[in-house]
């Protein structure tokens, strides 16, 4: 991890864990997209109400739920096929993504806790975080990054961002998890966290402070968790 230049805050949150999709891009419409496509190609259809249910699970829940959905019950082998038809759809739309869709307000409260001196880390479910942050050029502001290719088990256990705060070297009780989805939120929970809820407070229940979106948010904050 490199050195930050700029010195630790002296507030009792020292870290920042991002979620990513549904917090920094809106690539949850990408999601429901091609899993849309794919419940239509076995001859079914689902709610954007559904849909809620899929923010922050990993893409094999993702499939188990939509499928008992449908009424549909499919071969372990089946279902890899059938993800990894999905990521294709997926994968093609979000390699056409660009700066413009980074969620608003992001690029300045990222560049500004990391000025403040928090160390910032990606925790997201996702295993295509990578191309993501690339083309929305977003990679540079973590020090580290733990996605869904490096946790065993999916939010609401809270792995994902347990292992973002060690590798950063800090306290869970030091970090401060940003996410937009229920289980998301109870990960951070779980974890020993805070955690600010990106989207309705009557869906984020959980969370100690619930905010529409990162552009109403300043590193002020922070230091009144
Ligand atoms: P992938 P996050 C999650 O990302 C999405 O919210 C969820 O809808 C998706 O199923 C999951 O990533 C896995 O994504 O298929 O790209 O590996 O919100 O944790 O950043
Ligand atoms: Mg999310």
């Amino acid at each position: 991890m490199q050195e930050n230049k700029y010195p630790e805050p002296s507030t009792s949150i020292k870290a920042c864990l991002f979620d990513l999709d549904g917090v920094l891009v809106d690539t949850a419409i990408y999601h429901y997209q091609a899993w849309k496509r794919l419940a239509n190609t076995m001859g079914f259809d689902f709610t954007e109400e559904q849909n809620e249910q899929l923010k922050g699970v990993s893409r094999v829940e993702s499939l188990n739920k939509i499928l008992s959905w449908g009424g549909i019950e499919k071969t372990d082998t089946e279902k890899e096929e059938l993800a990894t038809l999905k990521n294709s759809w997926y994968v093609d739309m979000i390699t056409k993504m660009t700066p413009a869709e980074v969620l608003p307000g992001t690029v300045d409260f990222l560049t500004e806790v990391h000025q403040a001196g928090y160390r910032l880390a990606l925790g997201s479910a996702s295993k295509n975080s990578g191309i993501i942050l690339e083309r929305t050029n977003l990679a540079h502001f973590f020090d580290e990054i733990v996605d869904g290719n490096m946790v065993t088990k999916s939010k609401p256990d809270p792995e994902v961002f347990l292992k973002g705060a060690e590798f950063l070297g800090f306290k869970p009780d030091e970090c401060v998890v940003f996410e937009d989805a229920v289980a998301g939120v109870e990960a951070a929970k779980r974890g020993g966290m805070k955690a600010i809820g990106i989207g309705e407070k009557s869906l984020l229940s959980q969370a100690d402070v619930v905010v529409s979106g990162l552009d109403k948010l300043t590193v002020e904050d922070l230091k009144k968790l």
